[in-house]
């Protein structure tokens, strides 16, 4: 904030490493300082006149005022004008922190009890560690700075194969770009960033999930862009490659059956074909409609019949509900995404 100095800033808000961050800061000053004058105002001119038409004699009448309707038309017209641009600049910037611009890097977060996982589309798993000491390493995203990046969200079991485990609730949150998403099990949800500082910055989970919670912490790395280059061609030489997640799903397209169904190449079979399929408009049964958007793919997956594509006959699918583990539909998905 301009008015007061950087180092005393700092108590009052964490550093701003997005443009959006500096524009959710401009909001708050905006809403102090005007806050500030009302409340100058207000509080001078009430001990100003408590002074003035305080009762001074016996004799003196008590005034007998109406009403003012110049007065009434100010202390309301003006509150309002503020208010109103309050809502437009405030609903400029959360639709500026939406929605995510179509070239963003994509990364993948799973979020546990309690625990955060990274993953590349190149297949790379960023997981916590432990020390020597046994402490917990936080996990740490790497990004390049001034490149948006959006992260497809989901909550997913600790272990898939634990029939009493329940995936819940949890919330994304970086202090240092202004932006969070909640996370909810069964659905993907989306976050959008572009950093524009370097550094290192805390991720935590602002939705109470359990007794780990003050545990769930996560780490953002923002590098300059050869850094990235380097970290990322770093996890592809050396080592025994992760497949990508598109590769992944390939396997599973191939060995779960429905390559049986579903064409790569435009051709429909007993189902529609993948190609171009994500991000398509479909037409169904029903007469309604939707974008296949991550979400519509994951319920096409897992149940089927909530939905039948116009020209296919319902019943043909069988249900993946419970046969397929919450990585294995993202990977699936991102398999669809590569069909293009
Ligand atoms: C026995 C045939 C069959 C198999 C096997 C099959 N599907 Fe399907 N699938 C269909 C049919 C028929 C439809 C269209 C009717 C509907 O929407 O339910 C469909 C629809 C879909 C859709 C929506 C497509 C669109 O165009 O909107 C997705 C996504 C999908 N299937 C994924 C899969 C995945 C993933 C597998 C394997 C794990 C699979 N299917 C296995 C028959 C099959
Ligand atoms: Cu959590």
């Amino acid at each position: 904030m301009w008015w007061i100095p950087a180092a005393a800033a700092q108590t009052f808000m964490p550093p701003a490493a997005t443009d959006i961050a500096k524009r959710v800061n401009s909001i708050y000053e905006f809403l102090v300082i005007s806050s500030l004058i009302s409340f100058v105002i207000v509080i001078v001119g009430l001990v100003y006149f408590i002074q003035k038409y305080k009762r001074k004699s016996e004799n003196d009448k008590t005034a007998y005022i109406t009403h003012n309707y110049t007065l009434e038309f100010l202390w309301s017209f003006i509150p309002f004008v503020l208010f109103m641009v309050l809502f437009a600049w405030g609903a400029k910037v959360y639709w500026d922190m939406r929605v995510s611009p179509e070239d963003a890097m994509e990364i993948h977060v799973n979020a546990k009890k309690w625990d955060w996982e990274f993953i590349y589309k190149n297949g790379r798993k960023i997981t916590s560690d432990v020390d020597d000491k046994g402490k917990r390493i936080p996990p740490t995203m790497v990004v390049p700075v001034n490149k948006p990046v959006k992260l497809i969200m989901t909550s997913i079991k600790l272990n898939p194969n634990d029939k009493r485990d329940r995936a819940v609730l949890h919330s994304f949150f970086v202090p240092a770009f202004r932006t969070k998403q909640d996370i909810v099990p069964g659905r993907y949800t989306a976050l959008y960033f572009t950093p524009t500082k370097v550094g290192n910055f805390h991720v935590f989970c602002t939705e109470y999930c359990g007794t780990g919670h003050s545990q769930m912490l996560g780490m953002v790395k923002v590098v300059e862009d050869n850094d990235f280059n380097n970290w990322v061609l770093g996890s592809e030489g050396g080592g025994p490659k992760e497949l990508s997640m598109a590769d992944k799903g390939k396997q599973i397209y191939a060995t779960r059956a429905c390559i049986g169904c579903h064409s790569l190449d435009g051709t429909p079979m007993t189902g529609p074909t993948w190609k171009g399929l994500y991000g398509s408009d479909r037409q169904f049964n029903d007469g309604t409609s939707t974008t296949a958007d991550e979400n519509y793919l994951r319920e096409s997956i897992l149940n089927a019949n909530a939905k039948i594509v116009k020209g296919f006959t319902a019943n043909q699918m069988p249900s993946f509900q419970g046969q397929l583990t919450d990585e294995d539909v993202t990977n699936v998905i991102e398999f669809i995404k590569s069909v293009k």
